[in-house]
């Protein structure tokens, strides 16, 4: 994975801008952006893997925990610890002690490199035989300090395969005990040359933002692995918010973005049409936009109408997961169905089957399962048998696919509501409520029903311009009666101000159960 930059800087040289650091921080002594070169970033990660393996006693094999925001620094201990020959555990910055020792030890990381706030987190979680060291404080012992005095001498980087374990992401469950997916080095390089290479077809002259955690293999991949495959470069904001995305583009003329649905539809409410003429053109802040990428959760037809009404441009759906690493299966170019997830991406394939593994037949619901270049490896856990079963990689997602080959998600597979013998697809309720100009935000749940056994429960987040009440539930279960099958309609609406989402932009069904 380091030949990412070996690469990048033989072909373009050292001087080209790689990452640009945006703190977040408001305006001030700290504010504003911070750019790194490829010699940089290559400079730094040397000087790291230095510390690591020369103070640190990191031999190759050991696991190093990565937890930090979206910034240089973090980018740089990615590549440092794998220069090391280590392997890089990343987890989102924001866990918890309690969080951080569950993984670390499900790891066995020996190192923690952790940004301020990650570092007392990870010092509290007291884990045996793991050493926390901050990157980017002030202390005589950060990282940076340590850096600092190392010198530029030249890392020769330990010697890698191909097939050596170069990471451990965490699937970002909302359930259960986390799972760590082992991926190989060639894993990291495969998806930028499936995905990145065959839909996003991006190239050195493109600017990369987006908003998912580096913690989390979306944000990892499309905000590093993709640009720096290309000598492109890339913004990282240690402070994704939609706001925050929409500056970034203008500012730093962004041409490819990450984020999920929920921020595609957050910065629909802020988008400023440039009204010339009653023509309604785009914001002109997002002039230099390109292609926009959208996974995580289904990306909703009317989400994806309403963004190319707004900016011309057609989002790239894709589903990835952690377990595989990244997308799988995408919309392209103008290959777009909207509301579809699309086809497999060149060099993956996917079928649905039913739960012997026999093919469904088209146009019927079943459970996708896929194979490629990159499968699923739980690191010491038995749901390695449940993910994946006679060479086929089960996702955990009821699709459909049509006779043209096109993907339609329904639900998570054990997201499915049973209500009177129906089975009913939360997505796609919330789809429907989706289209009233009333809602913002909507989350369906099957409930627990004496009589129907589950009820449809749906939970709205209405714009801040919309009516609300008894009279709004009433006209909001008309609109979804008018619109798919009456028997899908949400029985019991209730009206919140936000829904409960991962930081990576998931909707959290389980917890909408705990708000009844
Ligand atoms: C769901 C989607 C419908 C689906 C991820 C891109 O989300 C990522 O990884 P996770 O391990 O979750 C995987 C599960 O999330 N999902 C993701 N994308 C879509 N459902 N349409 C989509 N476009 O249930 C899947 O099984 O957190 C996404 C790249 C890397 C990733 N890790």
């Amino acid at each position: 994975a380091a030949h990412l930059l070996d690469t990048a800087i033989a072909e373009f040289g050292p001087e080209r801008g790689c990452l640009i650091g945006e703190s977040g921080k408001p305006a001030g002594a700290d504010a504003g952006a911070e750019t790194w070169t490829y010699g940089d970033l290559d400079r730094r990660s040397d000087q790291i893997a230095r510390v690591l393996t020369s103070e640190l006693g990191v031999v190759p094999g050991n696991r190093v925990l990565l937890c930090g925001p979206n910034s240089p620094w973090t980018v740089a201990c990615w590549f440092g610890v794998l220069k090391a020959g280590a392997v890089v555990v990343t987890v989102v910055p924001l866990l918890r002690s309690e969080e951080i020792a569950t993984v670390a030890g499900i790891a066995q990381a020996s190192v923690a490199l952790c940004a301020p706030g990650c570092d007392q987190e990870a010092d509290k979680a007291g884990v045996p035989g793991m050493r926390v060291v901050t990157f980017g404080g002030s202390g005589p012992d950060d990282l940076v300090a340590r850096c600092d005095l190392v010198g530029d001498r030249k890392f020769e980087a330990v010697q890698t395969s191909q097939d050596d374990v170069a990471m451990i992401a965490f699937t970002s469950g909302t359930t259960g005990r986390p799972k760590g997916c082992l991926h190989f080095h060639r894993d990291v390089l495969a998806i930028a040359d499936t995905f990145a290479k065959h839909v996003l077809k991006a190239g050195p002259d493109d600017v990369f933002a987006g908003s998912p955690p580096l913690g989390f293999t979306f944000g990892l991949g499309g905000l590093v692995i993709f640009p720096l495959r290309v000598g492109a470069a890339t913004v990282l904001l240690e402070r994704g918010s939609p706001e925050a995305l929409l500056g970034a583009v203008e500012k730093h003329g962004v041409s490819v973005l990450f984020t999920a649905p929920t921020a595609y539809r957050a910065m629909l409410t802020m988008l400023k049409p440039d009204a010339d003429g009653g023509d309604a053109r785009p914001d002109p802040r997002l002039r230099t936009l390109r292609r926009c990428v959208s996974a995580g959760e289904a990306m909703p037809a009317e989400t994806w109408r309403a963004w190319h009404a707004a900016t011309g441009i057609k989002i790239i759906d894709g589903i990835g997961a952690t377990e595989l690493l990244h997308i799988f299966i995408s919309a392209a170019d103008d290959d777009i169905r909207p509301g579809s997830t699309g086809r497999p991406v060149p060099g993956w394939e996917a079928a649905i089957l039913d739960a012997d593994g026999h093919p469904v037949p088209d146009g019927e619901p079943g459970l996708l399962a896929v194979r490629g270049p990159v499968g699923c490896r739980y690191l010491a856990d038995e749901r390695q048998s449940t993910y994946v079963r006679g060479g086929w990689n089960y996702t955990g997602d009821t699709y459909i696919r049509d006779q043209d080959g096109y993907f339609w998600y329904q639900a998570r597979s054990d997201d499915m509501i049973i209500s009177s013998g129906y089975n009913i697809a939360g997505p796609e309720v919330e789809n429907a409520l989706l289209r009233h100009p009333s809602v913002l935000e909507a989350g369906v749940i099957g409930t627990p029903d004496p009589d129907r056994g589950q009820l449809v429960t749906a939970f709205v987040v209405l714009r801040p311009e919309a009516p609300a009440g008894q009279a709004a539930v009433k006209d909001l279960q008309e609109f979804v009666k008018a619109r798919i099958a009456p028997y899908k309609y949400p029985r019991s609406v209730h009206i919140v101000d936000a829904l409960p989402r991962t930081n990576t932009g998931k909707l959290q069904r389980f917890k909408l159960r705990d708000l009844l």
